[in-house]
């Protein structure tokens, strides 16, 4: 099964809302009028989307169409280009997509220090294994660091996968301190001249302010060998927790920086639509979508493939 179809099966909840039940409320030749308009909100809104991105487009709608004889193929072009744009964001200078590493912020000189973060179980060792694969199959050298020192079991993870990557792993016994273990990555990476550093961390809420401030910390230390560190901040989101893990990333990007997304486990939910919510509330662009467990299921998220996705047969 190509990724594309792995992502495909991951819309098809939100499709059926779109499609089926949709299929029949707008009649050609009617006038679109405000009953219908409000029965069509509420059907975007269950395709997980949220309310904030379904107003959007609702707005749209009625500037469009509202009041106008129904034509349904334009009343999806412009549902589908709205979408686009919000999955696209404001800066319309969105990355190259035949370029997979383009979204990824890279140093001037020496190695480019990527920080990755989330709450526990989001998918973070396996999606830094994923962009480590990426990064080397594109001729890059990388050193990953196994910050998340709080379970012997998740340093041993990162081990297995640097040793099927062929990459250098930094590591230390676990209890040990995480900043360390990013400082040391950071100075092996420097040494070794790689060109990237990607470190591993525990998993947290933003509720729990120490390990919050223990994420701060990791910043500031790294510092010390890569002044602009980290170049690219990446929180992991696990797409099956749907709107719960939404405001949970709403919080955790208030209190620490990030850069990008990379939302795990798009195939493991029928309700991708949440994609659309997650860019429209928490205001931060999906840079990746992991669409499976093996090292080659991360995808470049492309906002208009996903669309076109959405809305195929
Ligand atoms: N189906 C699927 N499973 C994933 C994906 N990413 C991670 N996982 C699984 O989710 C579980 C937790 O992943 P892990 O990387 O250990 O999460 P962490 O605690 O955030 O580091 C593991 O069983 C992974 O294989 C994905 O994109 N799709
Ligand atoms: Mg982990």
């Amino acid at each position: 099964m190509g990724l594309f179809d792995k992502l495909k099966r991951g819309l098809e909840k939100t499709k059926q809302i779109l499609r089926t039940d949709v299929r029949d409320l707008f009649r050609a030749g009617e006038i679109l009028d405000e009953r219908v308009l409000q029965d069509f909100e509420g059907r975007l809104i269950r395709t997980d989307m949220g309310v904030a991105a379904a107003n959007r487009i609702m707005t749209r709608l009625r500037a469009e169409h509202g009041g106008r004889t129904v034509d349904v193929n334009a009343i999806w072009k412009t549902v589908r280009d709205e979408l686009v744009d919000l999955l696209t964001g404001s800066n319309n200078s969105l990355w190259d997509l035949n370029n997979p590493l383009s979204p990824l912020a890279k140093a001037e000189s020496g190695p480019t220090t990527i920080l990755v973060a989330g709450v526990n179980g989001a998918g973070k060792t396996t999606s830094i294994a994923k962009i480590a694969n990426l990064l080397q199959k594109n001729g890059n050298k990388v050193v990953l660091a196994a910050g998340d020192t709080f379970r012997a079991a998740a340093v041993e993870q990162l081990t297995m996968w640097s040793q099927r990557l062929g990459c250098e792993i930094v590591r230390k016994e676990s209890g040990s301190d995480p900043a360390a273990v990013a400082y040391e990555g950071c100075q092996r990476a420097v040494q070794t001249n790689a060109d990237y550093v990607i470190i591993d961390t525990a998993g947290r809420l933003q509720t729990q302010k120490n390990l919050m401030d223990e994420l701060d910390k990791v910043r500031r230390v790294i510092q010390k060998v890569i002044p602009a560190a980290p170049h690219e901040s990446l929180l992991v989101l696990d797409a099956t927790t749907g709107q719960n893990g939404l405001s949970q990333a709403q919080s955790f990007t208030k209190a620490v920086k990030c850069t990008g997304l990379v939302l795990a486990k798009l195939d493991g939910t029928a309700r991708g639509g949440v994609v659309v919510a997650i860019r429209q509330e928490i205001g931060i662009p999906v840079k990746y979508i992991g669409v499976g467990e093996q090292i080659d299921d991360l995808e470049l998220f492309d906002p208009k493939g996903f669309v076109d996705a959405l809305f195929e047969k």
